[in-house]
């Protein structure tokens, strides 16, 4: 299998994660979203994802599934153990709750060709850009989600989740737009216990060939 990403998507880092807790090993293929106009609108790379966004995994039967999600339950379904959707529906529609959450409320609304048309066409300064960003991210995202957790240790139970592989990506981004979280204390257990597994070590950002 080919994973198409880049080491800064927090969506690729998502699949990372995934990836090495199930002990699955892929060929990364880096696509670098800023350089000459962003790798992903090249056609080669829009042939295998017509949305110009990474990730994408190539099956070794040359079939392609986009979107984060449906990569990690594909995943799943593929190599159920250890499971990051939980058997139980009620647990299951939890978990899969605060990953939309974070996937469906928070990330789109700060991707970088959003950030990017408010910038440019829309004509907003830094100062508006970063103010939105701290807004979906926080009140309009985090915030919520503090109070859908239950405390536990990861954020349903003892073990990563589909929500944690959400959760640590989006976190890291906080941190690198200097976004404080700090008052979120059950999202901040969380994001402790994962980063004690090398699985979430392992997919940092900072740890891929394409890092810079
Ligand atoms: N919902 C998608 C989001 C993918 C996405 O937006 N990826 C970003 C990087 S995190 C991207 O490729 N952005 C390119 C751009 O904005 O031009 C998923 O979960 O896979």
């Amino acid at each position: 299998m080919k994973l198409y990403g880049y080491f800064r998507s927090s969506a690729a880092y998502r699949v990372r994660i995934a990836l090495n807790l199930k002990g699955l090993t892929v060929q990364h293929a880096p696509v670098h979203l800023l350089k000459d106009g962003g790798e992903q609108m090249q056609p080669d790379y829009l042939a295998r994802n017509p949305q110009g966004i990474v990730p994408a995994l190539e099956l070794d039967d040359g079939s392609v599934i986009t979107q984060s999600l449906a990569i990690i339950e594909y995943l799943d379904a593929m190599k159920p153990e250890p499971r990051l959707v939980p058997a139980g529906p009620v647990l299951a529609a939890k978990v899969r709750a605060v990953a939309l959450a974070i996937a469906c409320e928070i990330h789109p609304l700060n991707n970088l060709r959003v950030l990017d048309y408010l910038k440019g066409p829309l004509r907003h300064s830094q100062g508006d850009v970063d103010r939105w960003y701290g807004h979906w991210l926080l009140a309009g995202g985090l915030e919520p989600i503090e109070q859908m957790l239950p405390g536990d240790r990861f954020c349903f139970g003892d073990a990563p989740t589909l929500a944690d592989c959400c959760l640590v990506p989006q976190l890291f981004n906080a941190r690198r737009c200097k976004v404080a979280y700090d008052h979120l204390a059950k999202i901040g257990r969380a994001e402790g216990s994962c980063a004690l597994l090398p699985a979430f070590e392992d997919a940092h950002p900072s740890r891929q060939p394409d890092a810079q």
